[in-house]
């Protein structure tokens, strides 16, 4: 038995038709609140080649002819990117006395911009293995494949789209030299013998005054397995800014590499630029199960390019390209 009901039909279109505004309008609302920032592609390929070309000159000892020389090409690289380049050079003086003759490299992007970005990772290697598992190497250099290159090659990586595609704040690229001369673990030190780089950048900032509203510190960022937490000083000076990464980190579905649980506090460039005024956070391995509680070849000869994978690099390269992208002035 067929009935038509034409009250009851009516009703349905309608329902029908009103649903379907309601979808439409409110995706359109949306869309208007919330329009999609172009992040350009972080190509891992690219970052992974930066890494390599750092070890390629063998231990980036400050002293060392691959030091200088290393030096020379971060520099170049930075200018063809389109950056202005300063270079802040000083004689450090190390734990032991030894006098290191140091190069913090800036690469400003953008800088009539009042708004700006400070992105930082140490470009030195250590000059000893003082974890190397064979006793005969604790005084031998390291490549610092990860511990030091990784975190360049993510920001030179970044540098090649700043200039052609620029995001609305201004991006300050420091790379910081002497981070890695800290005192071995056998010799007593009170934390003072690390980071002397960015110390020195402190006293002697490359601007009279400088500014960023945040900066970000990329250290040992291309382990296989790298696990990244909530790093204490970070947390202390600038949970805001660990904030805004770990969810952009979580919405391009890296939640399983960028932990939402406290790390440790780490003695690292970013402790200085904190107590100089800028909020910044440390992306660091940290493995609190581990007995140095890093990424097992830290300091040890292990840190070459046959632990360095791409999906890590590319994990934070996006993360953080995203944040620098959709970061809005005003
Ligand atoms: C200390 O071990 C005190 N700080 C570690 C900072 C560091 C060394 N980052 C890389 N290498
Ligand atoms: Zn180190």
């Amino acid at each position: 038995m067929k009935r038509f009901y034409p009250l009851y039909t009516l009703c349905m279109v309608a329902v029908v038709v009103w649903a379907g505004c309601q979808g439409k309008t409110s995706r359109e609302a949306v869309r208007e609140e919330i329009p999609a920032v172009e992040v350009p592609r972080f190509d891992a390929d690219s970052a992974y080649a930066y890494v390599a070309h750092q070890v390629s000159f063998g231990y980036r000892v400050p002293g060392t002819e691959a030091h200088r020389a290393a030096a020379e090409w971060l520099a170049a690289k930075l200018q063809a990117c389109g950056a202005t380049v300063t270079r802040q050079e000083a004689v450090l003086t190390a734990w032991d006395g030894t006098r290191l003759p140091s190069c913090n490299i800036i690469g400003s992007f953008a800088p009539e911009k009042a708004t700006r970005v400070l992105l930082l990772a140490h470009w030195d290697s250590r000059p000893y293995a003082d974890y190397d598992p064979d006793p005969d190497f604790r005084r031998h250099p390291i490549d610092g494949a990860n511990d030091g290159a990784s975190g360049v090659g993510v920001l030179l990586e970044i540098a090649r789209h700043l200039a052609d595609n620029p995001p609305q704040v201004g991006v300050d690229i420091l790379l910081l030299d002497a981070e890695d001369y800290g005192a071995p673990h056998d010799v007593y030190d009170d934390g003072s013998s690390w980071a002397l780089g960015s110390q020195y950048w402190a006293e002697h900032p490359h601007k009279p005054g400088y500014r960023a509203r945040f900066g970000i510190l990329l250290d040992m960022v291309g382990a296989k397995g790298a696990m990244f937490y909530r790093e204490q000083f970070s947390q202390y000076w600038a949970s805001a800014v660990l904030d805004k990464v770990w969810a952009a980190a979580a919405r391009l579905g890296y939640d399983y590499m960028f932990i939402d649980e406290s790390g440790g506090g780490v003695t690292d460039d970013h402790l200085y630029i904190n107590r100089y005024g800028i909020p910044t956070i440390d992306i660091i391995h940290q493995e609190p199960q581990s007995h140095t509680g890093f990424f097992p070849y830290w300091h040890t000869r292990g840190d070459n390019m046959e632990h360095i994978d791409k999906t890590v690099l590319e994990a934070v390269g996006r993360t953080v390209m995203t944040v620098v992208y959709e970061e809005k002035v005003q």
